[in-house]
């Protein structure tokens, strides 16, 4: 099982798209173990976007991200980094595929809606930033046996 982080950005919050982007994640048999609105301050998002930083749209990702609250969300499930990156789409809205959630929402290339961690990595070093370990749980779902075939070693 992996666990990623999600981000909502405040594009997707002001637009009234939470509900909608969030209910793809669970469609998909997803697992949310971990959900909070916050507002992010410049310091967080200076640590979040380092590998950006000096880039020349940097700037203006960190005016945006910290311009008003997000919902981040801890995401749960076999390949639920590759699985939530394919379901984001590409990077720019111009470009995202239809189907996928900035191919379907938005036309912006700035304002992107969404953010998932890219690999295990930086799925664990983003969730450590965003939730406190009581934050994120651990929780048996009633259905597990029927979003994954649970015969086996692995679910799969
Ligand atoms: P992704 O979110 O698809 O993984 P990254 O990690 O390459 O994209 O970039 C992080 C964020 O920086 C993107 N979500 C997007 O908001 C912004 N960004 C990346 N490249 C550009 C660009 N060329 N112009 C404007 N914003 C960009």
């Amino acid at each position: 099982m992996e666990t990623t982080l999600i981000i909502l950005k405040p594009d997707a919050l002001q637009r009234g798209l939470m509900g909608r982007i969030i209910g793809r994640f669970e469609d998909k048999g997803l697992q949310i173990v971990g959900c909070k609105m916050m507002r992010i301050t410049p310091e967080l998002a200076a640590v979040h976007y380092e590998s950006h930083r000096g880039k020349p749209f940097y700037d203006g990702l960190v005016r945006f991200m910290t311009s008003s609250p997000v919902l981040v969300m801890a995401v749960r499930g076999v390949g639920a980094i590759a699985i939530s990156r394919n379901m984001m789409g590409a990077t720019f809205g111009s470009k995202a595929d239809p189907g996928s959630i900035r191919g379907d929402f938005g036309v912006s290339n700035s304002f992107n809606l969404i953010h998932g961690s890219d690999s295990p990595e930086a799925a664990q070093r983003e969730l450590k930033l965003f939730f406190t370990d009581g934050e994120v749980h651990t929780v048996d779902r009633a259905i597990e046996g029927w979003v994954y075939d649970l015969s086996g070693q692995e679910p799969e």
